[in-house]
């Protein structure tokens, strides 16, 4: 069921810094991804640039305590933030939505911020459009620093390294998790790491982060510091995010972050323009109808004719687009 509203006066208000009409501007986007161009026209002269980071790490680390230390300190700052947690643990820790709402709730009330948090299955088209669209959404807005929080690294659905500047990476005591990271290449991924839960130890794994970043070479001329934090005292919290600072002052003065911000839309481009091509090729080549007859004739002619029925096909098609395009 789609919900009835009134585009302009939703844009009004959300010009105004209406928190209401910003959560219903990323429910449309949520919803009806394809409003996307019809909302976004309505921006097209704002220049506000926010600074994205990420937090990731293994379901339980203290992500959202973390978030939630770090956007209190920038709040302090004067800033305003706007968070986004993808949760894909919700089915398994009771709930996303509750948990991070429960955690966040002293922050999530202050004029400044504004949470969304987004279970990461069954979302039309992918979880990382989703995301890219409420930060574009939050940068309209306004919020000086965007924050986005998610289970795991280089998931194929949802690469945070193309998607935030700062990636910080969270792992605490116990868990094994220097030798998760090697296993799992993360070592490229973070800008830098946080041994969170300091009270109940992690300089092991803090001497062990250490020693791989040694043995690594930074091309880029950034070495990823190591901090250690206990997210529900707040201490290391400043270190943290000085290491934050530092690494954005890195990339402005390096000018990386240009190429950070061009990771960030190529691949909404990409996206675009092959769903573009998805839509000529179907409205214009090939239509459901024809996909159809191809499968039910594969199948009819026996499995080792599929190749050739699908290259004839092909040949026809190239054949078509040729005649079409002269
Ligand atoms: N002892 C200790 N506990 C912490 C610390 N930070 C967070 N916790 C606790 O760890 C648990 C998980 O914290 P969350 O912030 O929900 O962790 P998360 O990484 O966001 O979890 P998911 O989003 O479910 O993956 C909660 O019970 C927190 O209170 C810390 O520094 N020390
Ligand atoms: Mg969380």
């Amino acid at each position: 069921m789609k919900a009835s509203y009134d585009l302009d006066t939703l844009i009004n208000n959300f010009k105004k810094k209406d928190k209401i009409a910003l959560a219903k501007l990323i429910t449309i986007l949520e919803n009806e991804p394809e409003k996307a161009h019809e909302i976004f026209k309505y921006f097209e002269d704002i220049s506000h640039d926010s600074y994205i980071i990420g937090i990731t790490g293994s379901p339980g680390v203290g992500k959202s305590t973390l978030t939630g230390a770090i956007c209190k300190k920038i709040l302090e700052n004067g800033k305003s933030v706007g968070i986004i947690c993808v949760d894909p643990t919700s089915p398994f820790s009771g709930g996303a939505f509750l948990g991070d709402r429960v955690r966040m709730t002293n922050i999530s009330l202050h004029p400044n911020v504004f949470l969304r948090s987004l279970a990461s299955r069954g979302y039309k088209g992918g979880i990382s459009r989703a995301v890219f669209d409420i930060g574009l959404l939050y940068e309209a807005y306004g919020m000086d620093i965007i924050i986005i929080e998610t289970v795991g690294v280089g998931q194929a659905e949802f690469d945070i390294y193309n998607l935030a500047y700062s990636v910080i990476v969270v792992l605490v005591p116990g868990y094994g998790d220097a030798i998760q990271m090697q296993k799992a290449g993360i070592i490229e991924i973070g800008d830098m790491y946080n041994i969170n839960k300091k009270d109940l130890g992690g300089e092991d794994i803090a001497v062990q982060v250490e020693m791989m970043l040694d043995d690594t070479v930074f091309h880029s001329g950034w070495r990823p510091p190591v901090s250690m934090t206990d997210a529900i005292t707040g201490e290391g919290i400043e270190e943290l995010i000085q290491n934050i600072w530092d690494h954005k002052e890195h990339l402005e003065l390096s000018e990386a972050i240009i190429q950070k911000k061009k990771n960030r839309f190529s691949f909404k481009i990409k996206e675009l323009i092959y769903s573009k091509i998805e839509r000529i090729i179907s409205e214009r080549l090939i239509n459901e109808n024809e996909i159809e007859e191809i499968i039910n004739h594969a199948l009819a002619d026996g499995k080792f004719k599929i190749y050739r029925i699908i290259h004839n096909k092909f040949e026809d098609m190239n054949f078509e687009l040729k005649k079409k395009s002269k």
